[in-house]
C-alpha cells in the first residue's frame, strides 16, 4: 500500500479529529448546549482536578485558568491528531482507534455530567462517527495521491478543502445556534422592570476612593467572578423556573413571573470567595435586589428536620448553607434576580442566584439556581464538600490593605495606608495598622453601612526614607481580633495578617 507524504498524513489526522469536534458542538446545538463533547471533557477535567493543583491553576492564571484549560486541551487534540494521522502513513487502523478513543472519552464525560439529559448523549455520538468516518474517508482518497498534479491528487485536495469547509459551517453554525437563545433581549427586560427602584442609600464617606480603596459598590464589570462552569449558561428569564422541594410541606414551582410578583427588597451586601488569599482580590460588593428566602421558603413550609438548603445550578454545581443562617432575620439571605439596578449579569447568575450574607460563595451563592430543595447536612454533600472544602462556611474576620501597593516606591514620606476590612454580620468594630514594627495604632474607619458590608478604612503616615512594612488587622463587633496564624484557603478560608513592604525617597 502506498506510503503518504507527511503533510497528507497530518491533515488526515488533524481534519477527522476536528470533524469530530464540529460535528460534537453542531449537535449539542440542537439537543442540549451542555453535551458538547470537548466542553463535557473540559468540565470533567475541572472536577477530576486534586484541589491543590486546581488552586495553583486559579492563582497562576486567575480568571484566564479556562482559557488556558481548553486551549491546552486544544493543543493535546493537535498533536495527537497528527499522531494519529502520521501513524496511519499505511493503513488507517491506528487512527481509527484513536478517533474511537477520543470519541468514547467524549461520550463517558456528557455521561458523566451532573446536569447530563439522554438527548445530549447524541452529541458525542455523532461525533464519534463523524470523526471516524471523515477520518477514513479522507485516508482513502489520500491513498491514491500518485503525482503531484494527478487525479488522485486533486480529488484528496478537494475532499479536504470539503471536510475543512464542513467543520467550518457546523463550527460557525453551531455556535450561533447557541446564541440564538436571547439572552440579551430577555436580560433588558427584566432590567426595564427595575427602572424606578430606589437604591439603599449609600452614606457620603463610606469609601476612601480617593486615597485608593475600591468604591464603596463594585460596578458590575469589576465584581470578582468565580465559578467552575467552561460556558456561561445562556438561560431567558422566559424559560426559567425554580423548584423548592424536599423537607417542606407544598412543593413549589415558581416561574420569573411569579418571583417578580413577590414582595421585592434590595440589599446591600458584600459578598466573598473562600479561595480568597489574604489581600486577595475576591470580594466586592453590590445592591442585590429579589425576594427575602424566608418568604419564599415560607410559602413551602420548611419541616424542623432539615437542617441544610441545599440549591443547584443548571449546570450542575450546588450549595449548601444552614437553614438557620437562611431563615434568620437579621441576615436577609435572598433569591437575586437584580444586580445594581439592572438584571444580573449572565456570567453573575442571570436570570436567579442566591446571595447569603456572612456564607462564603461556594456554600451559599449558587448562580444561574433552578432547584433548592430541603435537606440534611447528613443526607446530601454540596459540589465543595467532597472536594475538600467544609460544610459551613461562615466569612471570617479580615482586612486588606489596598495602597500602597506591595514594593511600590513612593516619592516621599506622606504616605496614606487605606484599605478595605469585612466581617460580615458581625460587622467590623476597629482596624488597627503597624508601621515598621512599631506599636498597633487605630486608623480612621469610613462611614459604616451594615454589618453584611465592608468597611474600608485609612491612616496618615510620615516616613523617614527608606524601606517600610505595614500590616494591618480587624476587629469586629464581638471582639474577635483577626489572628496572625496563617492557614491557606482550604478547607474553610484563609487566615493571617495582610503585610506590605514598600519604599519611600
Ligand atoms: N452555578 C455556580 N454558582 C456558583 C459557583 C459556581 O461555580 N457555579 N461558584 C460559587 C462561588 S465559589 C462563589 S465565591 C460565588 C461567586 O459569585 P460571583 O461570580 O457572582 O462573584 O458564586 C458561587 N456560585
Ligand atoms: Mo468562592
Amino acid at each position: 500500500m502506498e506510503q503518504r507524504s507527511l503533510v497528507t498524513s497530518v491533515a488526515v489526522g488533524v481534519l477527522g479529529v476536528g470533524a469530530a469536534l464540529a460535528a460534537g458542538d453542531l449537535v449539542a446545538a440542537f439537543v442540549d448546549a451542555d453535551a458538547s463533547p470537548f466542553l463535557a471533557v473540559g468540565n470533567t477535567a475541572i472536577d477530576l482536578t486534586p484541589l491543590p493543583l486546581k488552586d495553583f491553576a486559579v492563582r497562576t492564571f486567575g480568571t484566564y485558568d479556562k482559557v488556558v484549560l481548553l486551549s491546552g486541551m486544544g493543543a493535546f487534540l493537535l498533536v495527537a491528531a497528527a499522531i494519529a494521522g502520521v501513524l496511519s502513513r499505511r493503513r488507517p487502523l491506528p487512527g481509527t482507534v484513536l478517533a474511537v478513543l477520543l470519541g468514547l472519552l467524549g461520550v463517558a464525560a456528557v455521561l458523566g455530567r451532573p446536569n447530563f439529559t439522554p438527548l445530549g448523549v447524541l452529541a458525542p455520538v455523532a461525533s464519534l462517527i463523524v470523526g471516524v468516518t471523515v477520518f477514513r474517508w479522507l485516508h482513502r482518497l489520500s491513498g491514491t495521491v500518485d503525482t503531484v498534479d494527478g487525479p488522485g491528487r486533486r480529488r484528496f485536495l478537494l475532499g479536504s478543502l470539503g471536510a475543512l469547509a464542513g467543520i467550518a459551517v457546523a463550527g460557525v453554525g453551531g455556535r450561533l445556534l447557541v446564541g440564538r437563545v436571547d439572552v440579551a433581549g430577555s436580560r433588558d427586560k427584566v432590567t426595564r422592570m427595575f427602572a424606578g427602584r430606589v437604591p439603599p442609600r449609600i452614606p457620603d464617606g463610606a469609601d476612601f476612593a480617593r486615597d485608593g480603596t475600591p468604591s464603596f459598590l463594585t460596578p458590575n464589570p469589576q465584581f470578582y467572578r468565580v465559578d467552575t462552569a467552561l460556558a456561561v449558561p445562556q438561560l431567558r428569564a422566559e424559560d426559567w423556573s425554580l423548584r423548592v422541594h424536599g423537607l417542606v410541606d407544598r412543593e413549589l414551582h415558581l416561574t420569573f413571573a411569579d418571583v417578580m410578583a413577590m414582595d421585592l427588597v434590595t440589599r446591600t451586601i458584600t459578598m466573598t470567595c473562600v479561595s480568597n488569599e489574604v489581600g486577595g482580590p475576591y470580594v466586592s460588593t453590590a445592591n442585590f435586589t429579589g425576594v427575602l428566602l424566608r418568604d419564599l421558603l415560607a410559602r413551602a413550609g420548611v419541616r424542623p428536620e432539615a437542617d441544610q438548603v441545599l440549591s443547584s445550578s443548571v449546570d450542575g454545581y450546588s450549595a449548601g448553607s444552614p437553614v438557620v443562617d437562611v431563615l434568620d432575620p437579621r441576615r436577609d439571605a435572598m433569591l437575586a434576580v437584580g444586580m445594581n439596578g439592572e438584571a444580573l449579569p449572565p456570567e453573575h447568575g442571570f436570570p436567579a442566584r442566591l446571595v447569603v450574607p456572612g456564607i462564603y460563595g461556594y456554600a451559599s451563592a449558587t448562580k444561574w439556581v433552578h432547584d433548592i430543595e430541603l435537606t440534611t447536612f447528613a443526607a446530601k454533600r454540596q459540589y465543595w464538600v467532597p472536594r475538600g472544602y467544609s460544610e459551613r462556611a461562615p466569612i471570617k474576620t479580615e482586612s486588606r490593605i489596598d495602597v500602597p501597593q506591595g514594593l511600590q516606591a513612593l516619592p516621599n514620606g506622606k504616605v496614606v495606608v487605606a484599605g478595605i476590612a469585612w466581617a460580615q454580620t458581625r460587622g467590623i468594630a476597629k482596624v488597627e495598622v503597624r508601621m515598621d514594627g512599631g506599636p498597633w495604632q487605630e486608623a480612621d474607619l469610613a462611614a459604616g453601612v451594615s454589618a453584611e458590608t465592608w468597611r474600608m478604612w485609612r491612616k496618615e503616615y510620615d516616613l523617614k526614607p527608606g524601606t517600610h512594612t505595614v500590616i494591618c488587622r480587624a476587629t469586629d463587633t464581638t471582639g474577635y481580633t483577626q489572628t496572625t496564624g496563617r492557614v491557606g484557603p482550604i478547607p474553610d478560608g484563609a487566615t493571617g495578617l495582610h503585610t506590605i513592604v514598600f519604599t519611600t525617597a
